[in-house]
């Protein structure tokens, strides 16, 4: 016969179990609005650093306190990749001097080759999204400017881009190339064609992507490099790291964005492809190696910080089960000193390159797998990154990059993408969900969110 509790007792006891579980939500919810706190503050000292040793260029050198353009003029790559960070962060008069810098200094008619992927995803996706933040008209003439002088790259045999483009003369050079630059585009040139009512951008972007996906092998996968004008394959190398990425990112989210069918279509022709052969059962956990893509032999065992962008993909497209093992493996290769390589071997479990680039993508999953699942394991899993963030990339002026994750030497450099995208993914695990509605955006490759209005 079971216990008999009395009333009052079983009255107590459930009390106590509610004010546990009501104080204990609180709490959780306490935590994590003082980690966005810090989160913010510490993005604070990225940009003001910036402002104070770098404004009006490219990029902060952290250590020597100097600043960097890529080209040996400025596009003001920070700026315009930090704003809508500002935006969010409501760091309203950080953000109001980086708008009316943009507006007033950006020009785009340079002699200059630039980096056609680079450019769009960081620029023309930058200027698209704080468009969409704030309503001026000038962000959209900037980016409407910038897309007609990279529209020329797209002049190639096949239909995909040179890699360098001439923003005043329309030139273009390097015809070697790979699938995540020419399969990386049509977020933002498709926005683009929304915004301006002139569907050549999202026709060019979109023919980029589906020749890349017609000269697929027969298993299904694409290579590491391939020539624009013969549309050949150079490196037959397959995987989900740099080179490749965002190009299996895009498909999926161009169907999310702009609900193009072909895009679907093209990511569920991929993705099962990519399911079978790059994906590694290793000792009961689960990684992504490389493998040829004619014959879909195992080439490597690597995985790396730009991989790490794939549980994330994963969930948003509703494999949670992978996307959950997936990200256990890139938070174990983040552990393995404290801070995660850019490349590892995960069979040996050793470090193959040390460089930390400051990169976004662990973080990008966490947020995502915390927006799905809501366990609070993924808010703890941020947390202990962003403190190994703090404490080995932090500088006086900035934050560095480091030269090695064993030895934690820092290098002179802070990327744009570090103000667009990792301390916006750090802000927005840890901030109210009103911060930024997820299901209402899709980030582009740079976490420039796109509203999903089409
Ligand atoms: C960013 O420029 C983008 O996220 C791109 O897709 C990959 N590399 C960097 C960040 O690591």
């Amino acid at each position: 016969m079971p216990e008999r509790i009395a009333p009052t007792a079983f009255l107590l006891a459930a009390l106590a179990a509610f004010a546990t579980h009501g104080c204990g939500k609180s709490r959780q919810d306490q935590d994590a609005q003082q980690l966005a706190a810090r989160v913010r503050t510490e993005f604070l000292h990225a940009w003001n650093n910036y402002e104070r040793y770098a404004w009006g260029h490219d990029a902060l050198r952290p250590l020597s306190k100097t600043a960097h353009d890529w080209y040996g003029q400025s596009l003001l790559m920070t700026p315009v990749d930090a704003l809508d960070t500002l935006i969010l962060m409501h760091l309203d008069s950080e953000a109001e001097r980086a708008r009316s810098l943009i507006v007033s200094d950006l020009s785009f008619d340079r002699d200059i080759y630039v980096k056609n992927f680079e450019i769009t995803i960081r620029l023309l996706g930058g200027l698209l999204s704080s468009y969409q933040l704030t309503g001026d008209k000038r962000l959209l003439s900037l980016a409407e400017d910038l897309g007609n002088r990279l529209l020329p790259a797209f002049n190639s045999p096949t239909g995909l881009p040179y890699v360098f483009v001439n923003l005043r003369t329309g030139q273009t050079r390097d015809p070697v190339t790979n699938p995540a630059e020419t399969g990386t585009l049509l977020l933002e040139f498709g926005a683009l064609s929304k915004f301006t009512g002139r569907p050549v951008f999202y026709e060019k972007a979109k023919c980029a992507v589906v020749e890349t996906f017609k000269r697929r092998s027969l298993l299904g996968l694409v290579g590491e490099s391939i020539n624009v004008e013969t549309g050949a394959w150079t490196n037959t190398d397959s995987h989900i790291s740099g080179g490749i990425d965002s190009y299996y990112e895009y498909l999926w989210k161009c169907w999310l964005l702009f609900g193009d069918k072909d895009c679907r279509e093209m990511w569920e022709a991929s993705i099962p492809v990519v399911n079978k052969y790059l994906a590694d059962e290793s000792d009961a956990e689960l990684w992504y190696g490389h493998a040829d893509m004619q014959t879909g032999k195992q080439t490597n065992t690597t995985y790396g910080a730009l991989d790490a962008f794939f549980p994330g993909l994963l969930a948003l497209s509703g494999d949670l089960t992978r996307a959950r093992r997936l990200q256990a493996s890139s938070f174990k290769m983040w552990n393995l000193h404290g801070i995660e390589p850019e490349t590892l071997d995960y069979k040996k479990m050793c470090v193959v390159a040390g460089r930390y680039h400051l990169r976004p993508e662990i973080v990008e999953s966490t947020y995502y797998l915390y927006h799905y699942t809501g366990d609070p394991e993924y808010r703890h899993m941020g947390e202990k990154m962003f403190d190994d963030f703090v404490k080995y990339c932090r500088a006086d002026s900035g934050y560095a990059a480091l030269a090695d994750v064993v030895t934690k030497q820092q290098l002179d450099e802070m990327q744009s993408f570090v103000l667009a995208e990792t301390f916006k993914y750090f802000y927005l695990l840890f901030a109210s969900p009103e911060t930024l509605q997820f299901d209402k955006v899709i980030f582009n490759t740079e976490a420039h969110p796109l509203k999903r209005m089409w």
